[in-house]
């Protein structure tokens, strides 16, 4: 049985096996969630993102996909690096956003993670509206999650992004 579960707060202070970063296709850092994780879990974090673009992702992390890496000073033990679709760029197809979601819980299956924390993936920079994101992440992870997983928690850092994710998750 794999628990669903919502917090308002900090996603880089969440004991759970691994947390997603919505990252962008580079790897190497950036604002909003991104630019959090990478400055609490140290030079270490880039260090192997480098690492990941100069050897599986030379051209960058596509957009839906997901990679995992340690997670440096932070509490939890991997950090699973996701690209959502940015509606800026008419990257507006709901099927990208929730590939993040379904690919993330794939690849920390597949390490072995138990517990994932994820953030509202491209409801800041990325510009989608936070009720459609609480809409598709939700779906998403419901849908199918892999057996091994027991828990899976959305943090969201404000008050309003958690309160759209807690009317469709009650
Ligand atoms: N904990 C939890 N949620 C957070 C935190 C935090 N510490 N900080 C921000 N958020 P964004 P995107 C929320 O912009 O839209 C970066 O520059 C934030 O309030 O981080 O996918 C990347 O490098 C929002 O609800 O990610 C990319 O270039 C959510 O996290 C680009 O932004 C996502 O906002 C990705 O844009």
């Amino acid at each position: 049985m794999t628990t669903i579960d919502i917090v308002q707060g900090d996603l880089t202070k969440q004991s759970v096996d691994a947390i997603v970063n919505a990252a962008n296709s580079t790897l190497l850092g950036g604002g909003g969630v991104d630019g959090a994780i990478h400055a609490a879990a140290g030079p270490a974090l880039l260090e192997e993102c480098r690492r990941l673009r100069q050897t599986t992702f030379k051209d960058g992390l596509p957009v839906g996909q997901a990679v995992a890496t340690g997670a440096g000073n932070l509490p939890c033990r991997w950090v699973i690096h996701t690209v959502g679709p940015n509606w800026h760029r008419g990257q507006t197809d709901p099927a990208l956003l929730a590939d993040c979601f379904v690919n993330a819980l794939l690849v920390g299956a597949g390490i072995g993670a138990r517990s994932i924390a994820f953030p509202a993936i491209s409801a800041g920079v990325y510009g989608w509206d936070i009720d459609e994101v609480a809409r598709v992440a939700t779906q998403a992870v419901r849908a199918d999650p892999p057996v091994t997983i027991d828990l899976i928690r959305f943090v969201l850092f404000s008050v309003r992004d958690f309160e759209a994710f807690k009317r469709v998750l009650p």
